[in-house]
């Protein structure tokens, strides 16, 4: 009998580094992110190509059942009083769910749904997010290390960024030591 024995890819789960796989990285910096942040004169004064979050995922083949697998590193850092983030996004397919990882550094996963009603859960090394169905979610960095997760989630969900395109219901920003939550008025 021949049996294949493959060498899977393999996270570091220190950092998120992934090797042992075709890894396709995204790299969004400020000048992307244009109206994503509050402050926009403080987004204006940015150094336009500082990296606000890397996106590294799996390349998998892509269709009904099959998974993506990524890690999101979001960098440190502030647009006014507002922590660096991703865009955020519901799933284009809405019934589509995902699950997020803390591997380091500190944060929040802002959740949405379809009624505008937000959650945040607490991300650290190990914290496990299961994100239902027709939930929006954003990754922001609280802290002042770099903050990473790992993500899985199917191939067929797609990103829907257009439905917020004027922003969550609330932003979090700093308070001095920590965060708050703020509503929005977008
Ligand atoms: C993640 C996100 C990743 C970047 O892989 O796509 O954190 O966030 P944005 O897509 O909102 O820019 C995921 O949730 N995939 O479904
Ligand atoms: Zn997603």
């Amino acid at each position: 009998m021949t049996l294949s024995t493959l060498v899977p890819p393999h996270v570091a789960w220190q950092t998120g580094a992934l090797k042992n796989g075709p890894v396709i990285r995204k790299t969004t910096d400020i000048a992307a992110l244009a109206g994503v942040f509050a402050d926009t004169k403080s987004w204006q004064r940015c150094e336009p190509g500082q990296a606000v979050y890397d996106v590294d995922v799996l390349q998998t083949e892509t269709c009904e059942g099959a998974l993506f697998t990524g890690v999101t590193h979001v960098h440190p850092g502030r647009v006014g009083d507002e922590f660096f983030m991703t865009r955020g996004h519901f799933h284009a397919r809405r019934e589509q769910g995902e699950v997020y990882f803390g591997l380091r550094g500190c944060g929040l996963l802002l959740l949405q749904n379809e009624r505008g009603e937000a959650r945040v859960e607490i991300v650290t090394a190990g914290s496990v997010h299961i994100i239902p169905g027709y939930t929006a979610h954003r990754l922001i960095n609280t802290g002042g290390e770099i903050l990473s997760a790992l993500a899985v989630w199917p191939t067929v969900a797609g990103h829907d960024y257009a439905t917020l395109s004027d922003g969550f219901s609330v932003r979090i920003k700093t308070d001095g030591t920590g965060w708050r939550a703020e509503a929005s008025h977008d």
